[in-house]
């Protein structure tokens, strides 16, 4: 029975079941959120290890525009208020007729709540679905004045905000990050002269060379239309029946075999535009250009078990990195490089430059460094900014211009278009992430959403009402490169597209025997999984036309008893590259700069632990900018041979294997196992072995390894180079172990088929 005054059921709400005086809710109370680590008493509060990841985005003024200033908003200390602004009194309750009554149509706060709600959701992109982005800075060291007059390029030390979002290309939105596909790499210049968008991928060629193949490429590699499946992933029927028909994919198609299809984070991967560009100077001159963006990090990747199992592991893995390398002040580093040639150069090579299944190798037209990329800050609002971005590449500035690679002009067109569905309508430039840093002015006026509030009458042109205004710029503004054009009407391709093979035999002879293990046993395993063996066979007769070794590997690999005739060519002549290898095309060129940093350690502890060595370790990697954390059998307290204690941060069921660069064993071998969870830690270790990732065993005898299948020397007999033995906290090798770890991984003791 209700008695007015009883206690209410909620003591939180006072509201519930109506109970309080007179049915009004009380005031909202503001509760301080506490730190439940303070007063902790554990040596974890002093030793705990570097703590990334919070979160909250690191405040402060955002770098990159003042239209996201302006829309920022920040909810703490304030009061609950309708859409309207109105003061709600119990976000509770919805308003009843009586007690146990019916909702009443009345209820404008209940019905304003949820209509919001039921359109949360705006439709993915239809590729790129999967995505995380930063803000951040370019900056031009060299003057680019004498080739192009975007200012952005203008003076050595010129800083242009940017946004870029890294991206998967097949899976949708909530599929994992290290599944194998191409990478987006694109980035939103917010340049004096409005915005310059340069969309471009991880790999520097196209699987097609036409728009007019896009969507059929997408409709293959997508999940199966009648059953949905597989999703995120090109190991499936409908992708190889297409690829196998469409040679001119197979250069990509390498690419995306090798470990270039599973980077190990957006800071370890090379970025390119992937077509030829145009920059045009201030006299009206042009030359051609190809970008590259360089990772200061150096380009590494997963292994295929790995990528694999961090799918389940942690499926945000890359969006994870980049979100807490930002917040630990470990800012992603990109050099921006350029390749510029001139069109009488163009044309004398062997193949097209307009054709983005080429690449202009290296060793002919060097790489020339002209800015840097900083990434410094993570988006507030996943959904206000990474989600609602809209890159186009149509989104150029005076100084830089398209070509005629057909598949550029393509897309030129099918950006904007998308935006116009994906965001709601023609006025999606007014969100404040596509905002430009110019003041917009012209007499496009209302659509959908549409914010700007135009003043005057005369939104035409030429006017006299409003003096003319806005007025054209004349020399000033955008004037297109005048190219000659002075052909048939035609569709069609030139002769040069129809070399399919040559530079997909350059990237194959340019890659180590380690990538061409790699490559064979990616497409062993996506053929495998391809149930029509007519489609396997094709695609075998596709690679027989790359190599001979390559083909019969797979071929092996698939189980043919003979080998398939190699397809037959477009092109009956052969092509000559005009270089024989290109050693930049392999994956180990680019080491990078930054050594070990940013590398995550898994510190496995347990009872009888040497606190010293614990110490000494967190030394070494402070200093290197390496990550580690304490991992256990259990969360709690392990207790050190001097009989301190410290806190176990993560379990090995929490973060397992894969999810980590590298291990440091702080506990003897009897300790481990006895600390129950000997079973997991076999598993941890053995595939932190499989993966080729550095070892630190402190106390361990080799016989006790060996119980785990893990060898201490290779195959060849000699020492393994990343596997270290220490005895006791005085002998920690980490000089040692820090350079193996930035060695990234040691695939000397790789085998196929594993041995651990
Ligand atoms: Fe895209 N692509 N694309 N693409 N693309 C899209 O635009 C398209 C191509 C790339 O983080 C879509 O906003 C066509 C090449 C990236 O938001 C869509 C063709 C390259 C992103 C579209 C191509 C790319 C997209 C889907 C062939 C590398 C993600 C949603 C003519 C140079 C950008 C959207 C982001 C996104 C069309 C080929 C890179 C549908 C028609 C080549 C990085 O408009």
């Amino acid at each position: 029975e209700r008695t007015a005054g009883a206690m209410p059921f909620n003591e939180n709400k006072a509201g519930e079941h109506g109970l309080a005086n007179g049915h009004a809710p009380q005031a909202g109370a503001h509760v301080e959120l506490t730190d439940d680590t303070a007063g902790a008493s554990t040596l974890s509060e002093t030793i705990s290890s570097l703590k990334v990841g919070e979160s909250q985005p690191m405040l402060g003024r955002n770098a990159n525009s003042p239209s996201l200033d302006a829309v920022r908003v920040d909810a703490s200390g304030q009061t609950l208020t309708t859409n309207q602004g109105v003061l709600v009194a119990d976000n509770q309750n919805s308003l009843k007729a009586g007690l146990r009554g019916a909702t009443l149509m009345e209820d404008f706060i209940l019905r304003e709540k949820l209509t919001h709600f039921d359109h949360e959701r705006i439709p993915e992109r239809v590729v790129h679905a999967r995505g995380s982005a930063a803000h951040g800075y370019f900056e031009c060291i060299e003057s680019l004045a004498d080739i192009t007059r975007a200012e952005l390029f203008a003076e050595p030390g010129k800083r242009t905000p940017v946004f870029v979002r890294f991206s998967t290309v097949a899976g949708e939105r909530g599929s994992a990050d290290t599944v194998r596909d191409t990478r987006g790499f694109a980035t939103k210049f917010y340049t004096d002269d409005g915005n310059w968008d340069l969309v471009g991928n991880n790999i520097p060629v196209f699987f097609i060379q036409d728009a007019m193949k896009f969507p059929d490429l997408v409709h293959a590699v997508k999940p199966e239309p009648h059953h949905g499946m597989p999703q995120a992933s090109s190991a499936h029927d409908t992708f190889w029946d297409f690829i196998s028909l469409m040679p001119e994919s197979i250069h990509h198609t390498l690419w995306v075999m090798s470990d270039r299809g599973i980077p190990r984070s957006y800071r370890t991967m090379q970025g390119f535009g992937v077509h030829t560009f145009r920059f045009v100077n201030a006299r009206n001159e042009s030359v051609f250009v190809k970008f590259h963006w360089l990772p200061a990090a150096g380009t590494h990747s997963l292994v295929w078990d790995e990528a694999a199992k961090i799918a389940g592991a942690d499926p945000d893995f890359h969006r994870r990195d980049l979100w807490e390398s930002i917040e630990s002040g470990l800012f992603p580093e990109y050099e921006l490089a350029i390749q510029v040639f001139t069109e009488e150069e163009a044309d004398q090579f062997s193949f097209d430059v307009l054709d983005a299944t080429k690449i202009v190798p290296e060793e002919l037209v060097p790489l020339r460094v002209v800015g840097r990329m900083v990434l410094n800050r993570n988006p507030d609002n996943f959904f206000a900014e990474t989600e609602q971005v809209a890159f186009c590449t149509a989104h150029v500035v005076p100084g830089i211009e398209f070509t005629n690679d057909p598949l550029l002009q393509g897309r030129i067109h099918s950006y904007i278009d998308t935006q116009i569905s994906r965001l709601g309508g023609a006025n999606f430039h007014e969100i404040p992430i596509n905002a430009s840093l110019t003041e917009v002015h012209n007499n496009q006026r209302d659509g959908m959403h549409r914010k700007a509030i135009h003043r005057g009458r005369a939104a035409y042109e030429p006017n006299s009402l409003a003096g003319g205004c806005p007025f054209q710029a004349g020399p000033a503004g955008f004037v297109s490169f005048p190219q000659p054009v002075f052909e048939d009407k035609v569709r069609g391709k030139p002769e040069k597209f129809a070399d399919h093979y040559s530079q997909a035999q350059l990237f194959w002879r340019s890659q180590s025997l380690i990538e061409k293990n790699h490559i064979i046993a990616a497409f062993r395993f996506e053929l495998s999984r391809v149930t029509v063996g007519a489609v396997r066979r094709r695609m075998v007769s596709v690679l027989a036309n790359v190599d001979a070794e390559l083909a019969q590997a797979v071929a092996t690999g698939l189980g043919f008893s003979d080998m398939p005739a190699p397809q037959p060519r477009a092109l009956a002549r052969e092509v000559k590259s005009e270089v024989d290898a290109s050693p930049a095309l392999s994956l180990f060129a680019r080491p990078g700069e930054m050594g070990a940093a940013g590398r995550r350690v898994a510190v496995l502890i347990a009872d009888g632990l040497d606190l010293k060595a614990l110490l000494s370790v967190k030394q070494a990697f402070n200093d290197a900018g390496i990550i580690p954390r304490w991992v256990g059998a259990r969360l709690g307290k392990v207790t050190s041979t001097d009989g301190q204690q410290v806190e176990v941060e993560t379990t090995l069921e929490a973060m397992p294997s894969v999810l980590w660069d590298a291990t440091v064993v702080l506990a003897p071998h009897p300790q481990v196992s006895s600390s129950g969870g000997m079973g997991q830690f076999a598993e941890f270790l053995r595939d932190q072995y499989r993966h080729c990732k550095p070892i630190l065993l402190v106390d361990w005898a080799p016989v006790q390894m060996a119980d785990l299948g893990i060898m201490t020397t290779l195959p060849n007999g000699e020492e393994d180079p990343g596997l270290f033995l220490a005895a006791g906290a005085d002998a920690l090798p980490m000089p040692e172990f820090v350079e193996a770890l930035a060695r990234h991984r040691h695939f000397e003791r790789e085998s196929d088929p594993p041995k651990v």
